[in-house]
């Protein structure tokens, strides 16, 4: 089983940095015609185009900082990952980061912090972001830590260092426990994926602070909930359209209105779609897909790219698409030394 669980550790990350790469190109639209993300994918086999490489955005840099602190602490380091962040904001401030945590990410490059999780709270009047920054670097937490509680309470603490609200790091855990998952093959039965997931979020949002947030921004009882709820719903249903998903589940910036998208795109391209070309395998289907949702691109293909290259595996995707994008070969060595960590005896349950 070993070949297969590295192949699925190497899928997931480098899947994330192919959806934030390709994704890059869309971000922000608001109608993306299927042609328009055909025609992008196909340029991706033509060696001869001029244009080179497709650069990461701060999806991947940020992802990077989580995993190599992980790696190099061995254990979760607040403090380490946190520092991580500030230094890479400093050296590449041009990566596309969302404008609030821009504060966070100054404040945390101080030498005199006392409290690395201060600054976040402090964000958007106290409340903290509800962004979906937590959540678009969370797949390295469910490759370092193998008991789902790790994967949980780990995740959750590494999105609160810029995200304090629990929309933004519920948003962080629940993808961080949709990859887990995924790498454990629970894709194989989709309706047990989401299932799981549902009870999974509904632990989380009985929380007292998760109930006070969801009342303080207008938003129903159990916001993560109701969207899976949703998900599960639109999967049942034959012939969705884009414009169902968006307006029933959403394609934006906030961590609310884009985790449970990118898990949909993940179940809803499973298996071959019309539109979609026949030769194309899960994974490409998948990000061709949620680029055709606009909006928050780059971060829904990369969270989506996750989930799907931990279910799919590294074979899945295509050489031209991982010659085609920056990054991709040190996402591969994260994935490796990632998995010699996750197989270390002190690290089993
Ligand atoms: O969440 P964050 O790191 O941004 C990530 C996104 C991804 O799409 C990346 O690809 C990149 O493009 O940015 O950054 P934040 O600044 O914390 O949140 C993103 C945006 O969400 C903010 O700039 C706000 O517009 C909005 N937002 C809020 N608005 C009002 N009240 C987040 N939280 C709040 C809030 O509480
Ligand atoms: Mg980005
Ligand atoms: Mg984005």
């Amino acid at each position: 089983a070993a070949p297969v669980m590295l192949s699925r550790f190497r899928g997931a990350l480098v899947g994330s940095v192919l959806g934030d790469c390709i994704g890059g190109e869309f971000e922000g639209a608001v109608d993306v015609p299927l042609d328009r993300v055909l025609q992008h994918l196909s340029a991706l086999e033509d060696e001869t185009r001029g244009d080179g490489i497709l650069l990461y955005s701060d999806d991947t840099a940020m992802m990077r900082c989580v995993a190599d602190s992980l790696l190099t602490r061995m254990a979760f380091d607040e403090r380490d990952m946190a520092r991580r962040f500030a230094k890479e904001y400093n050296l590449a401030p041009d990566r596309g980061y969302g404008s609030g945590v821009i504060q966070v990410l100054r404040k945390l490059a101080s030498p005199h912090l006392k409290d690395v999780f201060q600054p976040a709270q402090a964000q958007f009047g106290g409340r903290g972001s509800f962004g979906n920054g937590g959540a678009m670097r969370a797949a390295p937490f469910a490759l370092a830590f193998r008991s789902r509680n790790d994967v949980r309470k780990y995740s959750r603490l590494g999105a609160m260092l810029t995200h304090s609200c629990s929309l933004g790091y519920n948003g962080a855990m629940l993808q961080a426990l949709a990859v887990h998952l995924s790498l454990q093959g629970a894709l194989a039965l989709p309706k047990e994926f989401i299932n799981k997931l549902i009870s999974e979020m509904e632990e989380m949002e009985k929380d007292e602070t998760a109930q006070l947030d969801a009342k303080a921004l207008n938003l129903s009882d159990f916001p993560y909930c109701s969207r899976l709820h949703r998900v599960k719903e639109l999967m049942d249903r034959n012939g969705v359209s884009i414009e169902e998903v968006i307006s029933e589940l959403g394609n934006g910036i906030a961590a609310l209105q884009s985790v449970p998208t990118a898990i949909f795109c993940v179940l809803h391209c499973l298996e071959p779609r019309d539109g979609l070309p026949d030769q194309f395998g899960g994974l490409e289907r998948t990000i061709a897909y949620s680029l055709a949702l606009g909006g928050d691109t780059d971060t829904i293909a990369c969270m989506a790219g996750a989930i799907a290259g931990a279910h799919y595996g590294i074979d899945s995707i295509p050489q031209s698409w991982q010659m085609s994008c920056e990054g991709v070969a040190e996402a591969d060595d994260l994935a490796h030394r990632l998995y010699d960590l996750y197989c270390l005896p002190q690290f089993e349950e």
